[in-house]
């Protein structure tokens, strides 16, 4: 690969050595032949020969290309139709019963080739990438048996392979009871962490291992269960904590060192401490919290107050949050749960990159990391969370290119 210089640009290197976004008022970032950034910092600084390919900004910004760092990408069908019956007045059983709720996403996803779940997958990649994202976080979870869970991480691989996007895989077999194991969860939980949690170990499928830790998912005791296997077969632990109520999973993440909790509507005092104490990422997603009309807010104060950082997602998923924008996800978690634009913004690169484990690979604009970029038409970065539906992208860079 040629040594390219993007120059003449405005950089918000999101660098921690830096106060704020890390800016630098005509700035360049320079990118060595192994696709890694060699310089991001005043133009002035670039080596006077050596330069193979010159890219003039024109006095454009320059973001590290955007993280979401939490998704359901991959699974068949999608949920209009519950949308629909709910909007006409039909209850939750009635929804049930008309085949709807996750239970449905499931069946469609066990039904779905692998090639199918690719396809319709890589249409809401592109709408992501579209808007800057480079790295993506995709979850298993709408299989809930060996097979269906296999599949569904080897399409996100294989997205991974396919398109020029880092993807990030989590298993989350314990997302939900299949219908199979009724009123036998601990069963399920059993396979989970034994046979399956073997299965995507052993193919290598997986770089986290989640969990929904909920009163309509599993109990702490259950989730420690999984995280247990995860730490045999030393994989890091994430978990959805707190969304609907307070079992205190982010406190149990934390004792595992969990790279993130993510929702955290119901968080408290404690669970904010111990996350702060264990380095745990607050990941917030306000796509599920708006389409579930949620009203209890993520305590952000109280993050902010014990020095959490915070991640922001789309949670891409078809039951709460059929969202493919991460720039929407930036209004909201603005607008919602009224983030600073500055916060917003670290949110979804150096602490979406700390919230996979890859605080080290891309996230910001140093020098040794992936040469990951978005270059935005915009006159100062908090307009990215400030319009609604606009895509001010000029340009993507993925390690370089
Ligand atoms: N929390 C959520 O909001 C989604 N999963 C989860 O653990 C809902 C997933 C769905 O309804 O399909
Ligand atoms: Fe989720």
């Amino acid at each position: 690969m040629p040594i390219r210089a993007w120059r003449n640009a405005r950089l918000a290197t999101m660098a921690p050595d830096r106060p704020g976004l890390g800016v630098i008022e005509r700035g360049a970032v320079l990118c060595g032949a192994d696709g890694r950034i060699l310089h991001a910092g005043p133009e002035h600084e670039l080596p006077s020969s050596g330069i193979d390919e010159t890219i003039d900004c024109e006095g454009r910004w320059i973001t590290p290309g955007l993280i979401d760092c939490h998704t359901h990408l991959v699974f068949g069908g999608d949920r209009a139709h519950e949308f629909e019956l709910r909007l006409n007045g039909a209850s939750y059983e009635e929804v049930a019963r008309a085949g709807g709720g996750i239970v449905s996403t499931v069946k469609a996803t066990r039904a779905a080739s692998e090639d199918a779940l690719f396809a319709s997958a890589d249409r809401r990649l592109s709408a992501l990438m579209a808007e800057g994202v480079t790295t993506i976080e995709v979850k298993s979870g709408y299989g809930l048996e060996t097979d269906t869970e296999l599949r569904q991480l080897r399409v996100a691989r294989r997205l991974g392979r396919e398109r020029p996007v880092s993807v990030s895989t989590t298993f989350l077999g314990a997302h939900a009871l299949p219908p199979e194991f009724r009123d036998r969860a601990d069963a399920y939980i059993d396979l989970v962490a034994g046979p399956m949690l073997d299965a995507v170990a052993a193919e290598g499928l997986a770089d986290a291992v989640d969990a929904f830790c909920e009163g309509i998912g599993f109990s702490p005791a259950q989730t420690e269960s999984v995280f247990e296997a995860a730490r045999r077969h030393r994989l890091p632990v994430k978990l959805h904590a707190e969304q609907l109520s307070n079992l205190h999973g982010a406190a149990l993440a934390a004792r595992f060192g969990a790279l993130s909790a993510d929702h955290l509507e119901h968080l408290d005092e404690a669970g904010a401490a111990a996350m702060a104490k264990a380095g745990t990422v607050a990941v917030l997603l306000p796509g599920a919290f708006y389409f579930i009309r949620e009203t209890k807010m993520p305590p952000v104060d109280l993050l902010r107050r014990h020095g959490c950082r915070i991640a922001l997602a789309t949670d891409c998923n078809p039951g709460s949050s059929p969202m493919t924008s991460l720039l929407l996800a930036l209004n909201m978690g603005c607008t919602l749960f009224r983030l600073t634009p500055e916060e917003a913004l670290l949110g979804v690169t150096r602490h979406g990159a700390a919230a996979l484990g890859l605080g080290g690979e891309t996230g910001t604009l140093e020098a040794g990391k992936s040469c990951d970029l978005a270059i935005w038409e915009i006159e100062r970065p908090a307009e990215l969370c400030y319009r609604i539906g606009f895509n001010p992208l000029w340009r993507r860079v993925w390690r370089g290119r």
